[in-house]
């Protein structure tokens, strides 16, 4: 940094005293020279988070430290340097880049070399810490779990005590960063204002094409949206966990104890669904079971992922994805298993990271992930600034409305099953599906409703446990399976709060991935049910598709959303529509009963 900082400062220095007045060249020759400094940063920032993520040890910490540290440097003073154009009339172009630029550190950092530097280290450890993260049972050493054996025990599990003690066992790996995390958000915060936000909150918030409080009100419209649907699931789940674990465990008309759903942080509860006493159907079918019974490996499954995109028209991903990717828990070290994409070089050296295991939420995963990664390969040709997700709520909903496209009617196209199950089978797909994509929606949508909280001050450190908990009964309705205090920090148990991954883009990928999802079954010809709707092998819904990602973040996302979709909102009708039917059936089966909490 320090060779690169000297280079770069007599350039800007000159153009800063050459004139007072600046003119729209000189704001061009500005970008262009920003956008590959920033070139530069990403590729050393992704090689050195790339080693650390897979390799967490001291020496892979330090050096994603100081490639991060370096990066942010550079960022900010190029923000700083920015400002001068500020009152310029510029073309819209080269405003947006302005624009964007101020928005691109997710961690802004104080301007002081010593205060960044802290904050980075801090940063990079939480997230060491959370890959590292175990629950030893015992006090053997090879009783230790990781979160892929906890995931595993939560899924499978029906011993509310096992449960309750796995949930305990992981949330523990948390209480140890409370103190840096506040340091973090103060820190941030501090980043934050010098560029010119209130906090580091609002600037997340400002990252929408709109002003941050018109966004706020946007995410409230959407959750009104969808509420009462939520509010049918829940109450038809809770009903039937009172009859398997009794009204002692569950109470009847109270939030869902947490360790109950399947799934450690009780986002998706799809795992569940064997309890909910749905009659077999004729055709039923396990995706896990048949995964395994084809004894495909994981990169048999990744390799499907890839064949429904390649289906649809685009290219097969790059040798270098299939040579430097990471498809397995390796045995001999830790790494962050939480699945992620890449993008290296902002060309073609796309990868994953997941430690995959054979069963049906991790083929939805990797299609999630892969829709990363073709996204990624479709703006690769706009300039650096525009490299991105039209927000970044469509960049988490690509791969998810491929995944959506994963009906009966593929499976049977690719080989995986022999016959397609009759319409009486809707009813249980939808649930199946309700269990993941509905479930999610008001835990997507409460944790940066936490976290904005406590980048404003309004949650403050002393609080931290008990507003989350106060979130995540408001909105999702499920309480602790044990009493917590402050001595705990159960949001630092969920990887984008260790990580600092913003998370406002799932809540908004899975209204979004619906409209996309719908676009694309209009666009292949498709007619019937939406949820049978399959657009594999559609070179139409292809070329439509990518004419929306090749776009990147170069236009406000509305545009990127009207070339698909041909509407200009983002708006829940496409889900809504999607579960009518399973809304239908949920309401009788609810008849009585008490709603909510
Ligand atoms: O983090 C992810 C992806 C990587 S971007 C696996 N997701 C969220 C989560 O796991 O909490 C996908 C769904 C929500
Ligand atoms: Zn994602």
């Amino acid at each position: 940094m320090k060779l690169l900082a000297l280079l770069l400062l007599p350039l800007f220095a000159m153009s800063l005293s050459a004139q007072s007045a600046p003119t729209v060249a000189e704001a061009q020759d500005f970008m262009n020279r920003a956008e590959i400094r920033l070139n530069e940063f990403s590729l050393k920032t992704n090689r050195a988070s790339w080693l650390q993520s897979n390799f967490i040890t001291f020496d892979t910490e330090a050096l994603a430290s100081d490639a991060i540290d370096e990066a942010t440097a550079a960022t900010t003073e190029l923000v700083e340097q920015g400002k001068r154009f500020d009152g310029l009339q510029l073309p819209p172009d080269l405003r947006r880049k302005f624009d964007l630029l101020r928005l691109t550190l997710t961690a802004p950092a104080p301007k002081d070399p010593v205060l960044r530097r802290e904050m980075t280290e801090i940063g990079t450890s939480l997230e060491g810490d959370y890959g590292k993260g175990k629950y030893c049972r015992s006090n053997k050493p090879d009783d230790c779990l990781d979160i892929t054996a906890i995931e595993t025990i939560m899924a499978t599990s029906r011993d509310p005590h096992e449960l309750a003690d796995v949930w305990r066992g992981w949330h523990a790996i948390a209480p140890p960063m409370r103190q840096r995390y506040s340091r973090f958000v103060e820190l941030s915060n501090h980043g934050a204002r010098e560029l010119g936000f209130k906090d580091t909150g609002a600037l997340w918030r400002s990252g929408y094409d709109m002003p941050p409080d018109a966004f706020s009100a946007d995410l409230e419209r959407l959750w009104q949206q969808v509420r009462p649907l939520y509010l049918s699931l829940h109450t038809y789940v809770r009903a039937r966990l009172v009859q398997k674990y009794g009204p002692q465990i569950v109470p009847p008309d109270g939030p869902i104890p947490a360790h109950l759903l399947g799934n450690p942080w009780a986002q998706e509860w799809g795992n569940i669904y064997p309890l909910l006493g749905l009659p077999e159907t004729k055709g039923d079918y396990d995706l896990t079971e048949i995964l395994k019974s084809k004894k495909l490996d994981a990169k048999g499954m990744v390799k499907y992922g890839e064949g429904f995109f390649t289906s649809m028209g685009f290219d097969p991903l790059p040798a270098t994805f299939w040579e430097r990717s990471l498809f397995t828990k390796p045995a001999d070290r830790d790494v962050v298993c939480h699945a992620s994409a890449w993008d290296l070089d902002n060309q073609d050296d796309l990868r994953v990271k997941m430690c995959i295991q054979i069963r049906d939420t991790d083929f939805v995963t990797i299609h999630h992930e892969l829709g990363h990664n073709f996204y990624q390969r479709a703006y690769k040709h706009q300039p650096f600034l525009f490299e991105n997700g039209a927000n970044d709520g469509f960049h988490e909903a690509i791969g998810d409305a491929i995944a959506l496209a994963i009906t009966p009617e593929y499976l049977k196209q690719v080989g995986l099953i022999q016959t397609v199950p009759p319409v009486e089978a809707d009813i249980p797909l939808l649930l199946k599906q309700a269990l993941d994509r509905v479930a999610f929606l008001p835990f997507g949508l409460l944790i940066d409703q936490w976290r904005w909280k406590v980048f404003s001050g309004e949650i403050k450190p002393a609080d931290y446990n008990k507003s989350w908990w106060e979130l995540r009964k408001k909105y999702q309705g499920v309480a602790p399976p044990m009493p917590r205090s402050e001595t705990d920090f159960d949001p630092g148990a969920k990887y984008h709060v260790a990580g600092n991954v913003p998370y406002t883009r799932y809540f908004l990928a899975h209204v979004l991935e619906f409209q996309f999802y719908r676009a694309l079954c209009r666009e292949s010809g498709y007619q019937g049910p939406l949820n049978r709707c399959t657009f594999y092998g559609s070179k139409a819904a292809g070329a439509k598709f990518n004419k929306m990602l090749q776009m990147g973040q170069s236009k406000p996302w509305p545009d990127a959303l009207e070339v698909l979709t041909g509407e200009r909102q983002t708006d829940a009708g496409a889900l809504l529509e999607y579960f009518a039917p399973l809304k239908k059936w949920l309401d009788e089966q609810n008849k009585g009963a008490k709603q909510g909490w």
